[in-house]
């Protein structure tokens, strides 16, 4: 199954290079990436047609305005599933997720997945590095989402993941609008309500050394009042 590795970028000149360098060597043939850059002011969209000149199993997504994580996202799936990639990931690009840990995904679609997630809360995964404070807040933050959602999934937050393409086409993407962790959640919320076997893959998720984080208060709120928005929906519809 071909895929493709979708990596939105705002500001990651130091680490884009070194991540597609890494990627090149788990990456199989006909295995494509695709850069999703926002108009980074640093200079990250023309390092990444330097890379996709170089390079050609490497394609660049061009946005005029930083948007968030999610709009960044659809338009790349979008993209994707029209180059005709079988399966399509999502993974950040300051190596938090860990390039080596992009075949274990690939292998649970493979095995039968529909969509794999990479996990922090499952046996064997984890984060280096944080303390008690941010270790509570994130897991909280899942069991919040997961109580109110009522799935079984340890770690709703996360965004590294493998879609197999049917769930992406099920999907309304159009109907999307959370930006932040509210879009990984809405994403995988969707994918078990509409039938699809989401399985969860153990990953160490590492803090940036390079760069800076766009997380803010204001995609913090979104994700507290999109969970029980997403509820209500769901309730909605059954009736
Ligand atoms: N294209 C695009 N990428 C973004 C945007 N916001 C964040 N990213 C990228 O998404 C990934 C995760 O963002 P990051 O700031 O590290 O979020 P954090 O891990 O929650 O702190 C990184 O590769 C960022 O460069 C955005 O608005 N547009
Ligand atoms: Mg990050």
């Amino acid at each position: 199954m071909r895929a493709t590795v979708c990596l939105p970028t705002y500001n990651e000149l130091e680490n884009l290079e070194p991540m597609i360098r890494a990627l090149t060597g788990v990456l199989r043939e006909g295995d494509r990436v695709l850069v999703i850059d926002d108009a980074s002011p640093d200079g990250t969209g023309e390092l990444a047609d330097r890379l996709a000149a170089e390079l050609p199993f490497v394609g660049v997504l061009h946005r005029a305005e930083k948007e968030g994580l999610g709009p960044a996202y659809i338009a790349g799936f979008r993209r994707a599933l029209a180059d005709g990639a079988e399966l399509v990931l999502e993974m950040d690009c300051d190596f938090s997720h860990d390039p080596a840990d992009v075949p274990r995904l690939i292998e649970a679609c493979a095995a039968g997945a529909d969509l794999a997630l990479g996990s922090r809360y499952v046996a064997g995964g984890g984060t280096a590095n944080w303390g008690a404070a941010r270790r509570f807040v994130s897991a909280g933050g899942s069991f919040y989402a997961r109580t109110l959602l009522g799935v079984p999934i340890r770690d709703l937050t996360g965004g590294f993941k493998c879609f197999r393409r049917e769930v992406l086409e099920q999907i309304d993407l159009d109907s999307i609008r959370s930006k932040g962790y509210a879009f990984q959640i809405e994403l995988t919320y969707r994918a078990i309500r509409s039938g699809f076997r989401v399985v969860e893959v153990p990953i160490l998720f590492s803090d940036r050394t390079e760069g800076q984080s766009k997380m803010s208060r204001g995609i913090f709120l979104e994700a507290v009042l999109r969970v029980p928005a997403l509820r209500l929906e769901a309730l909605r519809h059954r009736l």
